[in-house]
């Protein structure tokens, strides 16, 4: 009696449980950013849903226009979602019901000012923000007028603002990308010269640079929120990103409800600080493409990435 119900249960649960369900033949549209760790994560995410047949399409966006195209569906899935950057937005639309929280890697993160060790000399109190607040002169650059630069990616919370409340003489300068930021740190390390430069963790650069974050005042919610909160009274943004940030994911609405082994499959996707770090060497250090990052990294984890897949989508 007891076998028999349990085969009944099972005939009757496999017709939902076993259907790939893409309503039509549509394909999954992954989101591809201007990072390396996340570019990889995408296409390695690609392959597990298409391991399970799902066609699939990947969609280069920048984080800011990401938002709006997964809140319109125009966009299915976000692999990486930073505290430190992005928090603002996809606190927003999750809690408008716009888009949907798919659950966070183990990993946990930083994103935030950061110099190369050698640096410490020339500006002696780092990593402590007021220390480089005094020592500004030095990272100045031969347009900047004495002002110290600051390296920034196209992805930080105000930094201008950051600047003006903390009273510090700096100038941002803005560039496009990741390997924009990595061309600066390795002029600027073969001849010692003082740098500060958006940096986050995990990164392959904590496996080649030794470095530290600069030290600014603890992130408190209300630094972004109450002008009133921290060493500046009168401005928002006296504070530091979070320190053990999370590092979410996140889809479309229509994805969770149409797609529901890919979705399941994706809650389940969970990549830790190492895996994250050793993925960016890949292409960063050992200068593999993406896509072959991608492969390699499928092929000698199968095992893993497979236990993400629920028993009855395989
Ligand atoms: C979003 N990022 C990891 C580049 O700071």
């Amino acid at each position: 009696m007891r076998s028999y119900l349990f085969l009944l249960v099972l005939v009757m649960a496999s017709p939902a449980a076993f259907s790939k369900d893409a309503k039509d033949n549509s394909a999954i549209r992954i989101i591809t950013n201007n990072w390396t760790s996340q570019i990889v994560l995408a296409h390695i995410t690609g392959k597990v849903f298409s391991s399970i047949g799902y066609p699939i399409e990947y969609l280069a966006s920048t984080t800011s226009d990401q938002w709006g195209a997964l809140a319109h569906g125009s966009a299915d899935v976000q692999i990486e979602v930073w505290e430190g950057t992005m928090s603002d937005q996809f606190n927003r639309l999750t809690s408008a019901g716009s888009i949907i929280d798919a659950g966070s890697h183990t990993a946990t993160t930083r994103e935030d000012w950061w110099y190369p060790k050698y640096v410490e000399e020339l500006c002696p109190g780092l990593p402590d923000w007021q220390a480089l607040k005094d020592c500004a002169k030095i990272f100045s650059r031969p347009n900047s007028n004495g002002s110290g630069i600051y390296y920034a990616g196209p992805w930080e919370k105000p930094d201008e603002a950051k600047v003006r409340a903390l009273d510090m003489d700096f100038k941002v300068h803005a560039l496009d990308s990741g390997d924009d930021l990595w061309v600066e740190l390795k002029k600027a390390h073969a001849n010692k010269t003082p740098v500060v430069l958006f940096n986050w963790s995990p990164n392959w650069v904590e496996s080649r640079f030794e470095g530290h974050f600069i030290e600014f005042p603890l992130h408190h919610p209300d630094c972004e929120t109450d002008p009133s909160w921290g060493v500046n009274k009168q401005f928002l943004y006296d504070c530091g990103n979070p320190k053990g940030g999370w590092l979410k994911k996140a889809t479309s609405i229509s994805f969770a409800k149409d797609n529901s082994c890919a979705y399941q499959t994706l809650k389940n996707i969970s990549f830790n600080n190492l895996q994250i770090s050793q993925i960016s060497a890949l292409v960063d250090v050992d200068n593999l493409s993406y896509l072959d990052a991608a492969d390699i990294w499928i092929k000698n984890n199968t095992s893993l990435w497979q236990s993400w897949i629920p028993k009855d989508c395989h």
